[in-house]
């Protein structure tokens, strides 16, 4: 074999190579599918209750949130509760909330798990969520 013949050989193999090995990377890359805007329906529909934001600075997608009524003034009871968070086909909005804001006289309490358990943000004003709970939150709770 001539020697431009191996050099050809060679890099046949490795264009071979890297094609291989970008297939297997395109057949297990989980495309970072983007999160879709939703509206979330608590009670009925009709009053904004809170938007949910994947980024802070209340940018990205965001999840709405309607109740048929505002919150209580009371801080004691829970007026609206998502208990898991919207996923579907290629999405879960699941550990992915940055920022808040409220609406309807309503705070919102961001919660680790689902159905309000594990660490907590607390009942939080419009803002970022705090770093110990940013893209934590798996279940919420206005009141
Ligand atoms: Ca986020
Ligand atoms: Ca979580
Ligand atoms: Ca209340």
């Amino acid at each position: 074999m001539t020697t431009t013949k191996r050099v050809a050989r060679r890099a046949a193999a490795l264009a071979a190579g890297v094609i291989a090995v970008a297939g297997v990377s395109l057949v297990n890359a989980q495309p970072a599918a983007a999160l879709p805007n939703l509206t979330t329906y608590l009670s009925g529909s009709g009053t904004l209750v809170g938007t949910e934001f994947e980024h802070r600075n209340y940018s990205g997608a965001y999840l709405s949130y309607e109740a048929n009524r505002n919150c209580t003034l009371t801080l004691a009871d829970s007026d609206f509760e998502d208990d898991s968070l919207p996923s579907g086909l290629g999405y879960d909005w699941d550990n992915d909330i940055s920022s808040v804001k409220n609406w309807a006289g309503c705070v919102t309490n961001h919660f680790e798990n689902d159905n309000q358990s594990g660490a907590s943000t607390g009942y939080l004003l419009d803002g970022a969520l705090p770093s110990s709970m940013d893209d934590r939150t798996e279940s919420i709770r206005w009141t």
